[in-house]
């Protein structure tokens, strides 16, 4: 079980470093629980407030996303956080979380996005099988994604799944699913990958890290009043190189898309 719980300073000493390595390598995700403090999850959710009440509508609509557009209260993800508050900055860059996408991808690291995922209760759909991977277009595909539980998140409410070791093997065909920000998903998903996923209930401030070709998905929220929020940190190593050009196109087209189909 990849669970540690770490002091998570800068300097990790070696011998977690080199646990936190083999793990990721082995299963293509790690687990590090109380990577924030209960103090640093309440000051997060505080600054997620004032950012949705002050910041969120100076925001343009490809990089908010709503489950049913015209019910505010239907958030479903907003894209480069980073982009629009220092708070949020700081948290991508240059942090502890930058901190550990160097140590798992033993690379210097560009940060490349920051996002909210928000599942209502009830109204949170669910995240589609996919490999991050497929949508960043790198070679070699060596990225970290990371999910961080701002609240306890756990089967009924969506939980994320992994499938171990899938990152060894190949990219599986993907198709496109009608869900907002996860726009690709896994083609012919059956019954011997779901009896391969692992769940991972998380508590608030539990910090999940996967290898950008681990198979992963969540449930929608189940749960009629817990609600089910999390942030997302995009690293890719410096060695991957981006097909820039072939990923503006996906992204001008995708975006073209959901404004015809009246998404955004
Ligand atoms: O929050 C979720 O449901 C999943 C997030 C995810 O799939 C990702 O960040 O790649």
């Amino acid at each position: 079980m990849n669970s540690i719980t770490p002091s998570v300073e800068p300097g990790f000493d070696q011998e977690t470093v080199s646990r936190l390595r083999q793990d990721y390598q082995k299963d293509g995700y790690v687990l590090l629980k109380g990577f924030l403090s209960p103090e640093e999850v309440s000051e997060t959710l505080e600054q997620l407030a004032l950012f949705r009440r002050e910041v969120l509508p100076t925001m343009p609509d490809h990089h908010v996303f709503y489950e049913d557009k015209d019910k505010p209260d239907t958030l479903k993800q907003l894209q480069h956080l980073d982009e629009y508050h220092p708070f949020f900055h700081d948290l991508l860059h240059g942090s502890r979380f930058q901190r550990v996408a160097e140590i798992l991808l033993e690379d210097a690291v560009v940060p490349r996005n920051f996002q909210y995922f928000n599942k209502p209760p009830l109204v949170g759909q669910p995240t589609p099988p996919h490999q991050d991977g497929y949508y960043f277009m790198l070679n070699p595909c060596e990225a970290v994604t990371m999910w961080l539980a701002l609240e306890s998140v756990d089967e009924i409410n969506g939980c994320v799944r992994y499938i171990p070791g899938s990152h060894q093997r190949e990219m599986r065909p993907h198709t496109r699913t009608g869900t907002l920000g996860f726009s690709q998903g896994i083609l012919n998903y059956g019954p011997d990958d779901f009896a391969q996923e692992r769940s991972f209930p998380a508590e608030a401030g539990d910090l999940l890290v996967h290898h950008a070709m681990t198979i992963h998905r969540a449930d929608r929220n189940n749960s009629s009043t817990r609600t089910r929020q999390a942030l997302g940190f995009i690293y890719y190593a410096e060695r991957a190189r981006e097909d820039k050009a072939a990923h503006e196109a996906y992204a001008e087209k995708l975006r073209q898309e959901m404004q015809a189909g009246n998404r955004i």
